[in-house]
């Protein structure tokens, strides 16, 4: 079967338009009310979209195959031929240019800058390469012609290396190279047995060689649709235009010169019932070129090639099997190492930058959708897109709590969380692991189980904010737009800031520990249970840090395992703070003080943790009431309270305040300066303890409050109190559950004093949270405590 060898126009003349797709993302760009969005989730837009243009391409040219394949291999009466090539390719090219010149019409576009003689002469190339492709089918099978085309990048790689002096990376070649092979594979022919000697005409004949001067021409033809692309920004209707009017003249001339029109009207006189035949290819073809646009308009340049490839690769397999082209085992295989070679090549070539957008992007699908080939394909075409309705920087408990809520309001990829990291750890539960009560491994799962569904997961570092453009950029270089932004970005451990600290915690990881790190928090049972006796010191950074209850946790597990373990008699415990009390809220404090008197645990405020010296396990700390004044101790433990930072990109943001917060309105998290942004969690400066327990009071006051923007709806939002919990673990079995608020008043959900050493409250921090945690909180369904607060003290609270 001869299907679709007439395609008419080549790929690399496809290629040259999509480049021109900027205006493809202006779908999906601002502004879309929520009835508009209702009516998108109604249609599945984008799925629907897709699915047409891939049936449009397949359908169109499989009929166009077999159109062409009855005019051409067909015999009429006893045994006349249809040998008018170039007529029929005229007829064509005349179909194309009355087709692009009505849509040019209705488009309205503007006029074409480009000189006619560039659009003369590659339209004479381009017509060769046609016309050689198709006589070439004389000689070849239509499968060896497919294939024979498909070496197109060796000649662009070959003149890119040596002529332009380029480098491709190592797969290219290699991918390159399995096309080769697998033409090779198809075009060897056995010597016959009789016969022992091939002749070199039988491998490389003369159908081989059209097949090779096709190449060039097409080569020659997308150099120059490429100058007139870069120089006169030329759109795709006006380039079908000018190059299939062009092609007509030169055809004509051919066929008048030839004398092939005269024969062609003897010919058509005698089989009338061709004409029609002619008129159906012609709209075939003019339809799917049609297709092949929109593709590229839409979708862009990388799916138009999947999607063409695809349909050649069907049409090779319907020659063999409906139309019996026959064909050997090691052609089958030369068939798919080419196709492997051609799909890979286009992969990487997506990679390399042609597209819009070249992070790492992973989308989460549905089981159902997992089954569908077609939605695999959605998958890797959703790599082009480059805005969304919602940004969220960060996966963290934050971005997730927002975004699992969220995903449920919005239609389907409205939503791109940026996150590099491929694991989410439970970090309220590195205290624990630090006394031995979990190990890190348990409070580890993979991201990809927490990414909503419908959401795309962008696995990738946001490295800059241009707030007032929209725009977010990532570690690539590449950018993205949005309408709304959540930054949940979390805050940045820096042991640099303390002198020898990071030596230290790799190096002597018997002596200088820290909890703060998945890295570290793995070194910190061993130690504290051969702990043996001695000074054990545990730090207090400067603020800001989260969870300000964290450094004293791990110390009152510490010491209660030494005396568990009979080394607490030789032990001092000494707790260094740089804050000026052991706790920021009074209830509190007076109890954490009360413990610490009675397990003899020595207090040291307004001490700052300035230097490690691991050699002679001395650490120096600064008195913060007499700048520049230090004090030296001796350490046989020394556990480092991290020191913490906001992310560069964010503090050198528009988005930050003085401190290099994320500036909110604390009641609402909206952004003071730019309404269309919110904050939560470690990365704003919202006063309040930065905890799990947080995120759970802020994350619906967040989501109404962006919701009632987003859709126009004035529903009712309660004022974030600075609800925050922090469950202060003070020993093996017991735990003080301290809850507040903004201004450091008690929140306590339970109707018993949260302020006493429990073992209720122990179970609760250490059994039941982190299910809530990963059950409840990121998955958007816990929004904390209040509700039963009220319910316990009977509506007498807050
Ligand atoms: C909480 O809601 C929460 O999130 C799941 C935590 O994170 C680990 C907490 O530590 C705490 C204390 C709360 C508050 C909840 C209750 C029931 C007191």
């Amino acid at each position: 079967m001869a299907a679709a060898n007439l395609e008419l126009f080549p790929p690399c003349l496809v290629l040259q338009d999509e480049h021109d797709n900027s205006h493809q993302h202006e779908h999906f760009r601002g502004g879309l009310t929520a009835g508009s969005y209702k009516f998108l989730r109604l249609f599945n837009l984008q799925s629907t979209k897709l699915f047409t243009c891939f049936l449009g391409i397949f359908v169109s040219y499989l009929i166009f195959g077999i159109v062409q394949e009855s005019i051409v291999k067909g015999t009429y009466g006893k045994n006349d031929k249809f040998t008018f090539i170039l007529s029929l390719v005229f007829f064509l090219c005349v179909f194309n240019a009355i087709v692009s010149k009505i849509i040019l019409i209705f488009r309205k576009s503007h006029r074409d800058s480009t000189p006619s003689k560039m659009y003369a002469f590659s339209s004479f190339t381009y017509l060769f390469a046609m016309l050689s492709s198709n006589y070439a089918l004389e000689f070849v099978s239509y499968p060896m012609q497919v294939l024979g085309k498909s070496v197109k990048p060796v000649p662009v790689m070959l003149l890119g290396v040596l002529v332009a002096k380029k480098r491709y990376p190592l797969e290219k070649y290699f991918y390159v190279l399995l096309i080769v092979l697998g033409v090779v594979l198809f075009m060897y022919k056995e010597p016959k047995e009789t016969t022992k000697i091939v002749q070199a005409g039988e491998i490389f004949g003369i159908g081989e060689f059209l097949l090779f001067v096709s190449l060039v021409f097409d080569g020659l033809t997308g150099g120059i649709q490429d100058k007139i692309r870069d120089k006169h920004k030329v759109q795709a209707y006006h380039m079908m235009f000018a190059m299939n009017t062009w092609s007509c003249l030169w055809a004509s001339i051919g066929i008048i010169a030839t004398g092939e029109f005269y024969s062609l009207i003897e010919f058509l006189k005698t089989y009338p019932y061709v004409i029609s035949n002619i008129f159906l290819l012609g709209i075939t073809g003019a339809v799917g070129q049609n297709f092949i646009f929109l593709t590229i308009e839409w979708f862009g340049p990388l799916t138009c090639s999947i999607f063409t490839t695809t349909r050649k690769f069907f049409t090779i397999l319907c020659s063999i099997l409906i139309f019996g082209n026959p064909i050997t085992f090691r052609q089958m295989c030369g068939t798919v190492l080419v196709f492997l070679g051609l799909f890979l090549e286009q992969l990487q070539n997506e990679t390399d930058g042609e597209s819009t957008l070249h992070c790492k992007k992973k989308r989460v699908l549905n089981r159902q959708e997992m089954n569908s080939v077609f939605h695999i394909i959605v998958r890797r075409l959703s790599t082009q897109q480059n805005h969304y309705k919602l940004v969220i920087i960060g996966a963290g408990c934050g971005g997730l709590a927002c975004a699992a809520k969220l995903a449920k309001k919005l239609p389907k990829d409205s939503i791109a969380i940026i996150d590099k990291n491929d694991t989410h750890i439970y970090q309220p539960g590195w205290t624990l692991v630090g006394a031995g009560l979990k190990t890190a491994e348990e409070l580890e799962k993979p991201q990809s189980q927490f990414i909503p569904q419908n959401t795309t997961w962008i696995q990738s570092y946001a490295n800059k904010i241009e707030p007032e453009k929209n725009l977010v950029q990532l570690d690539d270089g590449s950018k993205i737009s949005y309408d709304y932004l959540i930054v949940a970005a979390g805050i940045e451990m820096n042991f640099n800031k303390i002198k020898g600290a990071v030596d230290a915690l790799d190096n002597d990881p018997q002596h200088v520990i820290s909890i703060y790190t998945r890295k570290y928090v793995r070194n910190v049972f061993n130690t504290l249970n051969n702990f043996r006796g001695g000074q054990a010191i545990f730090t207090f950074p400067m603020m800001p840090i989260k969870c300000p209850g964290a450094p004293q946790k791990i110390m009152y597990l510490a010491e209660d395992l030494f005396r568990r373990n009979n080394v607490r008699d030789k032990t001092t415990v000494i707790y260094n703070t740089s804050l000026p009390v052991i706790f920021g809220v009074k209830k509190y404090a007076a109890a954490l003080m009360e413990i610490i008197k009675e397990r003899n645990i020595q207090l040291n405020t307004r001490l700052n943790l300035v230097e490690v010296r691991a050699k002679s396990k001395e650490a120096i700390f600064e008195n913060l009431d007499q700048p520049g004044t230090m004090k030296t101790f001796k350490y046989d433990i020394l556990h480092i309270g991290a020191p913490m930072q906001p992310f560069e990109f964010l503090a050198k943001s528009p988005l930050a305040d003085a401190t290099g917060f994320v500036d909110v309105v604390k009641e609402t998290l909206q952004h003071k300066k730019f309404p269309n942004v919110f904050g939560i969690g470690d990365c704003t400066n919202i006063p309040t303890s930065k905890t799990a327990a947080a995120i759970a009071g802020s994350n619906s006051i967040l989501v109404r409050n962006l919701s009632n923007l987003m859709f126009g709806t004035n529903n009712p939002v309660r004022k974030y109190d600075g609800y925050t919990s922090c469950p202060l673990v003070t020993g093996y079995n017991k735990c003080i559950l301290a809850e507040f608020d903004f201004d450091g008043n008690p929140l306590e959900t339970l109707p018993i004093n949260q302020g006493k050493e429990r073992r209720l409250s122990y179970i609760l921090k250490k059994d039941v949270m982190p299910t809530m945690y990963w059950k409840m909180l990121i998955t958007g369904n816990w929004n904390g405590p209040a509700v039963f607060r009220k319910l316990f003290h009977l509506g007498g609270t807050k």
